[in-house]
């Protein structure tokens, strides 16, 4: 039999968390599907070793309840994965939002129904729910992106993907293990991997900026200033950053104005060495004219480059670990000794940038004829970011359409909330958002809280129906691309432009105008009663 909910959440990693406390609150019937066990997201499938936040736990945590804010005590600077796993774990019995939570079911396919305007939802378990609502709290990063090598599936050996790691520990002792992939899930694992492994070889196509984390045990004077002061953080996060988050050296900062090039080299070098030594994102909020401008860029890169050749003794070794491409245009990555690793003598790094692997045999990983022995592969390959989740489920749209058919040629959506013939499907911290340039967990809490004001606002005035128009998608589209193309980002190969992914485009992956901006125009649409949107009245809905 299909049960009937007002609103069907999909995933329940941080966003999910959050939707289900908020709409309940709000007075609707919920059911949350999972396909992991538990909650948490991003930060239940990421066990990979060394898989740990960069962005200080005291500012990377649920703002929308003090209560939690002052219960949970953060025993690190940086909270490793089970510590997450165990806050999420916490925030969701807190307020025993488990009830409306479904796990070990992964939804399948979402088909909008138009004869009754609901949202026929297929879960793994062969059931199937309907609701008036559907929100896809999926996350910007959660379909693994694993490589097409020819030969993958010959490998004798064990394979893992680092966002899909076994909950069991693997351990790696005594054995020879590759690493494929140099982003900022390999850049963690790899440190960690090479203190058991007997050999390591890790293959690079791109080199990575990594600088260093700095994590250490939660100072207990800190943790609890935080605490006493966390309205006027929580208001500068969200009001007053660059990113949604200020902390340097224990404080709040200002974000810095004016351009890199017009101060002398002293004071530039005074600021990137403060931010050295504070360890972590820091980097993110200096000149903003280095997101815009390649001399201004270079400035950062070149210091950044100096500490790589620093850090690491064989120079042959330095020069492949070190990019020359515009720094934060990929992810910038705080790690853990990741440079210090290529010291060891049983760390090899193989560049596949020139010559890619040829194909993995059931032995190894070749490349330029030569096989590199293997008893464990790693693949740390990243993700189908922002559009994967969706568009590996078969959601249809009211014309039967699929949201991988509406986003071929682009991630349509208006605000990254809605799309045009998909009524009443919400989407969460994806495509379209500025998520990955400002904490996701800002953003999220802010969608949801738009989309609660727009489920009451629709019950209110009597209409059963919300969707975007395509006048609004192209209208978002095109800033989207204003604020890509004001930027350095389109000039690099990265996941933020579907680079990654063979064919995929960039166009309305990610906003990059800023919260600021962002927030405001989802207020406007709003507050104008959803001009970019059609309504669908009630009245009209039940006589079609
Ligand atoms: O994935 P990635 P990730 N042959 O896409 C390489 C967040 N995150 O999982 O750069 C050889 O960054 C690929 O090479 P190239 C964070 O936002 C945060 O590491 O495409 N190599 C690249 O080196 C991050 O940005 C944390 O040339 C191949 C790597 O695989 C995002 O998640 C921790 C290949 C993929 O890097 C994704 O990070 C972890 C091939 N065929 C993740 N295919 C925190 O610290 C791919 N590669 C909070």
């Amino acid at each position: 039999m299909e049960k009937r909910y007002d609103a069907i959440i999909v995933g329940a990693g941080m966003a999910g968390i959050y939707a289900v406390y908020h709409l309940r609150r709000l007075g609707l019937s919920l059911r949350c599907f999972e396909a992991g066990s538990s909650v948490g997201g991003t930060w239940y499938w990421n066990r990979y070793p060394g898989a740990r936040v960069d962005i200080e736990s005291m500012e990377y945590s649920f703002a929308f309840s003090d209560e939690i804010q002052q219960e949970w005590n953060w025993s690190e600077r940086y909270a490793g994965q089970a510590e997450l796993s165990r806050y999420f774990e916490f925030v969701t019995d807190r307020f025993d939002l488990r009830r409306d939570m479904q796990f070990n079911t992964r939804v399948e396919g979402a088909h909008y129904d138009a004869e009754s305007n609901d949202w026929l939802v297929m879960t793994s378990d062969g059931a199937r729910h309907r609701a008036r609502y559907c929100l896809m709290t999926t996350g910007l990063l959660s379909a693994p992106n694993k490589p097409d090598i020819k030969g993958l599936a010959n490998f004798k050996g064990a394979v893992y993907h680092t966002g899909l790691w076994p909950k069991e520990p693997v351990d790696f002792f005594g054995q020879r293990v590759g690493v494929i992939g140099t982003g900022s899930s390999a850049v963690q694992a790899i440190p960690l991997i090479a203190e058991q492994a007997r050999e390591l070889t890790v293959f690079q196509r791109t080199p990575a900026y990594a600088v260093p984390l700095r994590n250490h045990p939660m100072p207990e004077e800190y943790q609890l200033r935080v605490k006493a002061e966390y309205a006027e953080w929580r208001r500068k996060e969200r009001y007053e950053s660059f990113g949604g988050w200020v902390a340097v050296d224990y404080q709040p900062v200002e974000p810095v104005t004016g351009s890199a090039l017009a101060v002398s080299p002293a004071e530039r070098m005074a600021l990137y060495e403060q931010r050295w030594r504070n360890g972590g994102l820091a980097f993110y909020n200096v000149y903003p004219d280095v997101y815009t401008d390649l001399a201004a860029n270079n400035t950062l890169a070149e210091f950044i480059r100096g500490k790589i050749r620093e850090r690491v003794k064989d120079p042959a070794k330095a020069a492949l670990l070190t990019p020359d491409y515009p720094i934060l245009m990929k992810r910038l990555i705080a790690d853990t000794n990741y440079y210090e690793t290529y010291n060891k003598d049983h760390v090899q790094l193989v560049d596949v940038s020139k010559h890619p692997i040829e194909c993995i045999t059931e032995t190894g990983v070749r490349v330029k004829g030569a096989v590199h022995e293997c008893d464990s592969l790693v693949l740390a390959t990243g993700y189908d970011a922002m559009t994967g989740a969706l568009t590996r489920m078969d959601i249809r749209g009211k014309n039967g359409e699929t949201i991988a058919d509406h986003w071929a040629q682009g991630a349509r959506t208006h605000l990254g909330l809605l799309c045009a013939g998909f009524p009443n499907l919400f989407i969460i911290d994806a495509a379209g958002s500025p998520s990955v340039v400002f904490q996701p967990v800002f953003v999220m809490e802010e969608q949801i809280n738009w989309v609660g004001e727009c489920i009451q606002n629709l019950e209110a005035s009597g209409h059963a129906t919300i969707e975007a128009t395509r006048a609004a998608e192209d209208a978002w589209s095109a800033e989207c691309e204003r604020a890509l193309h004001a930027t350095l980002f389109p000039t690099v190969n990265s996941w933020y432009v579907g680079a990654n992914i063979e064919g995929k485009s960039h166009a309305g992956l990610i906003y990059l105008g800023g919260m600021p901006e962002y927030r405001r125009w989802c207020a406007e649409e709003a507050a104008g009663g959803y001009p970019g949107c059609v309504l669908g009245k009630r009245e009209a809905i039940a006589l079609s």
